[in-house]
């Protein structure tokens, strides 16, 4: 069990019940708290920094915030309240750290022990980045990727390069990308990025840029470690360099959120298993589950919302067990024809576990 140490200042307001504080930059959802709503509470989404946030100020007077935004044909700076004023948009998506599960790579990959709930589905609201590059006469020839810069202050002495969270994703995702002030109908707060975040639906959590202050359209990625070699999908044993794939794209997955408690006994008969399924870059398809560790499975039912294509979907199976010890395994596949496999794929730095196995659940039926 993760210890219990205090929320931190900045993300006071969570729900500390619902949460798993792993240390000040990193607070987890605890997945028997997920909940069965589609879209996840501000106060129970995980929180990931790579560096400390900025000071609280920046989300007091939001539409003040600057942003740079170059590699455009009209290149400048503006502010947060003028973008406003160029269009408006919505979109509802998984946000997942790359970490996600890294707590059951067998080979204790440095970093947070993530299991289930450095993830959540939320709705993100803000102006088209195509929109932006448009009112700015266009992306500049030449332009590959996007690559956007956090607002935090880099400590003095380091070379920033090091540590500076900037990220690029490919110009493809200007499709679907925004510029966001709003996350579930609230202003941004800090915690989350605010007052200004890249949101880059279907790719991994790390490529939306919080309190993004330099936006660029780019034809090369960005210079920063956290590009060229962090956030690489690499053998075991293997750093991560700029040749090995770089951690876009979301892969499918699910898992149960209900009942979950390993070892506690559920009462036998009629018990409804419950989790969410996501397809990650692609549409969710389909999810089945499984009460034999994965011998047999049933279709699942989805119930509530279906909010687009980068939104997870709840799920739910109603089954009859006898008393009994039972293995609870859940199979999500996407439109694209991915189907999660059974195991993970080992990876020095444990990214991308969207096992079903290591997601299984003992369930004991008395
Ligand atoms: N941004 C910035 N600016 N900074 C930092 O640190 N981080 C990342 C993203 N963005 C950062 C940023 C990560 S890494 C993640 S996951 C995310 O974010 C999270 O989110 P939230 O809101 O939840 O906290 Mo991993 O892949």
């Amino acid at each position: 069990e993760a210890p219990a140490k205090a929320l931190p200042a900045y993300a006071r307001w969570k729900n500390a019940d619902a949460m798993i504080v792993h240390s000040a930059n990193t607070i987890e959802l605890r997945r028997d708290h997920f909940g069965q709503g589609s879209v996840t509470p501000t106060d129970y989404l995980y929180v990931r920094n790579n560096l400390n946030p900025p000071s609280e100020d920046i989300v007091k007077d939001p539409d003040a915030w600057v942003i740079e935004i170059s590699g455009v044909a009209n290149p400048m700076r503006t502010t947060l309240g003028e973008l406003k004023r160029l269009g408006l948009t919505s979109v509802t998506m998984v946000l997942q750290c790359s970490g996600n599960g890294r707590g059951y790579f067998p080979h204790k990959p440095s970093g947070t022990q993530w299991r289930e709930g450095a993830a959540g589905c939320v709705t993100f609201t803000g102006v088209p980045l195509k929109v932006v590059a448009e009112a700015l006469g266009g992306v500049a020839g030449g332009a590959k990727y996007i690559t956007g810069t956090g607002g935090e202050t880099i400590p003095e002495g380091i070379d920033p390069k090091t540590v500076m969270v900037e990220r690029s994703v490919p110009l493809a995702a200007l499709d679907d990308a925004i510029l966001a002030w709003e996350l579930n109908g609230e202003p941004l707060p800090l915690a989350h990025g605010g007052p200004l975040r890249m949101i880059v639906p279907g790719y991994m959590g790390v490529n939306n840029i919080k309190y993004i202050k330099h936006l660029a359209f780019t034809a090369e990625q960005s210079p920063a470690k956290i590009q060229q070699s962090s956030y690489r999908f690499t053998p075991v044993g293997t750093k991560g360099n700029p040749g090995a794939p770089s951690l876009w794209a979301v892969p499918v997955n699910s898992w149960l959120t209900s009942p979950v408690q390993q070892g506690k006994p559920v009462k036998a008969g009629r018990v409804q298993l419950v989790g969410v399924a996501f397809g990650g870059a692609h549409p969710i398809k389909g999810v089945e589950v499984s009460t034999d560790g994965g011998k047999t499975w049933a279709a699942a039912q989805w119930f509530g919302a279906d909010l687009g294509p980068f939104a997870w979907r709840n799920f739910v199976l109603a089954v009859d067990l006898k008393p009994g010890t039972y293995q609870v395994a859940t199979r999500a596949s996407n439109a694209q024809g991915e189907v999660q496999p059974r195991e993970r794929v080992e990876n020095e730095r444990g990214y991308n576990n969207n096992s079903w196995l290591d997601r299984s659940i003992e369930l004991v039926v008395a």
